[in-house]
């Protein structure tokens, strides 16, 4: 086919901990932890990943440090060594720099290449992603796992499937019958809430989402709706080297009554912003231009924007702002709904984050936690005010 694509997912195996058995012959074919102390099964925080070795007693990232002692108290437990491992990754960055100038970073250990191009020079796509695996193994001692596909999400799936030391290529006209047996949240960015909601309609794999109505979906979920019916149906069109879509994300909350309860207004944007940041990280996206929305008893609706220095997709950037823009903003009038948009869209860009600093590098991780907490078990697992609001919806 004339226009076909081949996107590669390089994904790092247990990468914290394959660094540390790297660095460290003795930890080789043990079960290694890397995360918060476990304190003799008394500690607070949650692992960051863990070795295949740790993998067969259950354990995983984001769980609990203290159950994953007690899966495995025989372990070998280490804290990150966060600047060790961005310098690892740069290194595996320099190396996919080598198949194609298209690289899309997706996370410290992970990241996007379109190799349509690159054939003529390292043989099929498929003889490309092998010399990218041996490549980085032999560069850097470590095993990447890689997935070949017509779309980055079917790429990202094909390279999880495939782990460890994997490789699984979905050809174009195998891409729905590849994708549509999955469960449903496989799909990018649907989480466990519309994983449930989804659920209880009987939409249970992608394909079953596929063939619902494109309309009866975005009634079902908005505009998400749309966007996850054509991942189902493996369309993905976005050009992984131009910029991402002029487009936006965003998230509204009505309140049950009209308020004027400051608190309660502060803990529904902070919730948002939680969700849009969490949408752009699911995405791999950061934003420049943030936008308030207040819409006051009567139906008026204001908006409020500024634009940051530089691109984020923290929770607590986001919000901090928000929260100026919000204070900023005077009415006598009580509150209806409140809404957050984030705009000028970038892809996540190695100089813009992951390699920053240390820092940055930590944020990163806790919010990827977080997120994969969240995907697991909900929001309720993670709150940081109460809120007493409603209905949650995008708004254009
Ligand atoms: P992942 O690629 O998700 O996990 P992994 O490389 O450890 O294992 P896999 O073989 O399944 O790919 O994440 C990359 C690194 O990011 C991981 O080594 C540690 C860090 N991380 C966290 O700190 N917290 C998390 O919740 C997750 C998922 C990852
Ligand atoms: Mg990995």
């Amino acid at each position: 086919m004339q226009n076909e694509r081949f996107i590669a997912h390089v994904d790092m195996d247990a990468f914290f901990a394959a660094v540390e058995q790297r660095d460290n012959p003795r930890l080789i074919g043990k079960p290694v932890i890397i995360g918060a102390d476990p304190k003799d099964g008394r500690g607070r925080g949650v692992v960051s990943t863990c070795s295949y070795q740790a993998r067969i007693f259950g354990i995983r990232s984001a769980m609990p440090i203290s159950i994953a002692y007690r899966l495995c108290p025989s372990a070998c437990f280490l804290p990150p060594d966060m600047p060790k491992y961005a310098r690892v990754s740069r290194q595996i960055y320099g190396i996919l720099e080598n198949f194609t100038p298209c690289i899309e970073p997706a996370g410290i250990d992970e990241a996007f290449l379109d190799i349509t191009g690159s054939s003529h020079l390292f043989g099929s796509p498929r003889d490309t992603c092998v010399r990218v695996k041996e490549r980085i193994k032999s560069e850097t001692k470590l095993i990447a796992s890689v997935g070949l596909a017509p779309t980055r999400m079917a790429a990202k799936i094909a390279s999880d499937m495939s782990k460890p030391d994997g490789f699984l290529q979905v050809q174009r006209e195998e891409l729905l019958d590849f994708l549509w047996p999955l469960p449903v949240d496989r799909i990018w960015g649907l989480g466990k809430k519309t994983k449930e909601a989804l659920n209880s309609y009987g939409i249970i794999t992608i394909g079953d989402l596929a063939h619902r109505n494109r309309n009866e979906l975005r009634v079902m979920l908005g505009v998400n709706g749309e966007y996850f019916w054509n991942l189902a149906h493996g369309r993905d069109e976005r050009r992984l080297c131009g910029q991402a879509e002029a487009k936006s994300i965003s998230n509204e909350t009505t309140f049950e009554h009209d308020t004027n309860n400051s608190e309660h207004i502060k803990a529904a944007l902070l919730s948002l912003c939680e969700k849009v940041s969490g949408r752009l990280r699911a995405e791999g996206l950061k934003a420049r231009t943030i936008t308030l929305k207040i819409r006051l008893e009567g139906f008026q609706t204001h908006t409020r924007t500024l634009t940051l220095q530089k691109a984020t997709n923290f929770s607590d950037t986001i919000y901090r702002d928000i929260k100026k823009l919000y204070e900023s903003f005077s009415s006598h009038k009580k509150v209806r709904l409140v809404g957050v948009k984030v705009s000028g869209l970038l892809p996540v860009d190695i100089q813009d984050s992951i390699f920053v600093g240390p820092d940055d590098l930590k944020k990163e991780s806790v919010h990827k936690a977080i997120d994969a907490i969240k995907e697991k078990f909900g929001d309720a697992m993670i709150h940081r005010a109460g809120s007493g609001f409603m209905r949650s919806q995008a708004f254009g």
